[in-house]
């Protein structure tokens, strides 16, 4: 997957893809990021990105000519023998799509992402309007721009790539894939000031194990978020344990 990233701070994209997973992938080509500085698509002799808004108020937008010029740029680097409709251009905005796993396996699924952080008070609207084909934001907050929303969503998605996990881990296991929250897990010692590990996963029992790890898992989501139950995978025997301990509640 090629990933392209249009930003005011290319500065902001240098220590995450240097560390951990995203250099991992990198590494493994897997992956490859361009980041390009908006303000080097400008033309005239002060790199004007942003102006006034028109109607007045505070704080500047980003002009638009730059990031058009940036996006075509690039589309004409990609030899496009895939159609426009497979080359998803993606604005990082307080209104786009909520982010969520389901959206990360949907951008998993492409060759190549375009996304667009803002900055100031957003992008001209006819970016959004004629350009863009996606808009997502990653959570009801407020960020001063769109660069850590896109190393969010980077992050998600890259560790869904064919071949990017090692053998042990599976993106079907997380957390957010099964619909459940994850069981609490323990490592040695198996005391620690007087505190010790459940005795179910001390006794090499792998079944009690398992069972004892989904039951955590569904008590916990029941706890903690318990409109994720709703979508939950459970079995019959699940559903009555959510159903009889809704009772006691
Ligand atoms: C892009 C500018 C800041 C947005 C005034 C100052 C995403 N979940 C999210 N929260 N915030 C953002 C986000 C914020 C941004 C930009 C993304 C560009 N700002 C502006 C409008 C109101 N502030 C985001 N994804």
């Amino acid at each position: 997957m090629q990933i392209d990233i249009l930003t005011l701070f290319p500065q902001m994209f240098q220590s995450p893809f240097s560390v951990g997973i995203f250099k991992r992938a990198i590494d493994h080509k897997l992956v490859g990021v361009n980041i390009h500085n908006i303000r080097d698509y400008t033309h005239d002799k002060h790199h004007t990105v942003d102006d006034y808004p028109y109607g007045g108020g505070a704080g500047m937008v980003l002009k638009p000519e730059p990031i058009f010029e940036a996006v075509e740029s690039i589309k004409s680097d990609i030899s496009l023998k895939q159609g426009v409709d497979v080359l998803p251009i993606i604005l990082l905005t307080p209104q786009g799509r909520p982010f969520s796993q389901q959206i990360a396996l949907e951008l998993s699924k492409y060759d190549h992402l375009i996304l667009i952080c803002g900055r100031y008070e957003g992008v001209d609207e006819r970016v959004r309007e004629y350009l863009v084909t996606d808009e997502i934001s990653i959570g009801d907050y407020v960020l001063g721009g769109g660069e850590l929303a896109a190393m969010v969503v980077i992050e998600a998605v890259v560790r869904l790539l064919p071949g990017f996990l090692g053998s042990e881990a599976s993106p079907l296991d997380d957390s957010h894939a099964t619909g459940l929250l994850e069981y609490p897990q323990y490592t040695r010692p198996p005391v620690y000031r007087r505190w010790s590990v459940p005795e179910v996963l001390l006794s090499g029992n792998h079944a009690q194990i398992a069972k004892w790890r989904r039951q955590q898992a569904v008590l916990r989501t029941l706890e903690r978020r318990p409109e994720l139950l709703g979508k939950a995978n459970l079995s019959l025997e699940e559903r009555q344990l959510v159903d009889r301990l809704k009772q006691v509640v």
